[in-house]
């Protein structure tokens, strides 16, 4: 279970397709101890169908897609996780 590729860098306004292979369900996930604090609300905007504050939709068959475009989200890291894989092991 892995992002492919793990590390991207895009420039503000970009989006990025994170696409569901196999395997699911899975999520995209940003843990918001870990985003500073002007970054969560453009962040969140970015975001479409959270179910919790950073915390993507599922994408439970392969081949579904979430999108997150990231206008007016500061520059800086963004680690990001699969929410169901470090919640249900
Ligand atoms: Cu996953």
């Amino acid at each position: 279970m892995r992002y492919v590729p793990s590390d991207i860098v895009i420039n503000s306004g970009d989006a990025i397709k994170f696409v569901n292979v196999s395997g699911g369900p899975h999520n995209i996930a940003f843990d918001p101890a870990a985003i500073p604090a002007a970054a969560q609300a453009p962040l969140a905007a970015a975001m479409p169908y959270q179910l919790a504050p950073l915390m993507g939709q599922l994408i439970a068959a392969p081949n579904d897609a979430y999108t997150i475009t990231f206008t007016d989200v500061p520059a800086g890291k963004y680690p990001f996780f699969c929410s169901p894989i470090a919640t249900w092991g």
